[in-house]
């Protein structure tokens, strides 16, 4: 998939739109979801440019999937959920409106329904 730099996620990484950081290393950057599932449901991207995991470098990959264990045992701790969804989709098929890689890390607590 060609990869469309003004992408929403493209234009936070750049700093032309607004978002609620959690935390940013060099080559990942972690902000709330505008549209929660739960009350802590983060979205953690590459700096990296690519719209879906095919294109994602195993640099990048990885990068990424150390910043959502880290995440996730920080929101584990702060907010103590009974489960915690990590996702992540590719392609419109597969449920993926915005196409710059993200993976979700979704707080659960038991007999709590999902935000619709
Ligand atoms: P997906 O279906 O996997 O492509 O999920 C995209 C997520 O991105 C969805 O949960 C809503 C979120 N989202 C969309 N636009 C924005 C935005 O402008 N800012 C933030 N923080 N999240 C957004």
């Amino acid at each position: 998939m060609s990869y469309d730099p003004n992408n929403i996620f493209a234009r936070i990484l750049r700093g032309d739109a607004p978002c609620i950081k959690v935390f940013e290393d060099a080559t990942t950057l972690a902000f709330m979801d505008v549209m929660p599932q739960s009350d802590g449901h983060l979205l953690v991207v590459p700096k990296e440019d690519a719209a879906e995991i095919f294109e994602l470098s195993e640099a990048a990959a990885v990068a990424c999937i150390r910043t959502v264990r880290r995440l996730s045992i920080a929101v584990r701790a702060a907010l103590q959920p009974t489960g915690v969804v990590v996702a992540q989709f590719n392609g419109s098929d597969a449920g993926q409106t915005v196409p710059h890689v993200h993976f979700h890390i979704i707080p659960r607590w038991a007999h709590a329904p999902l935000i619709p």
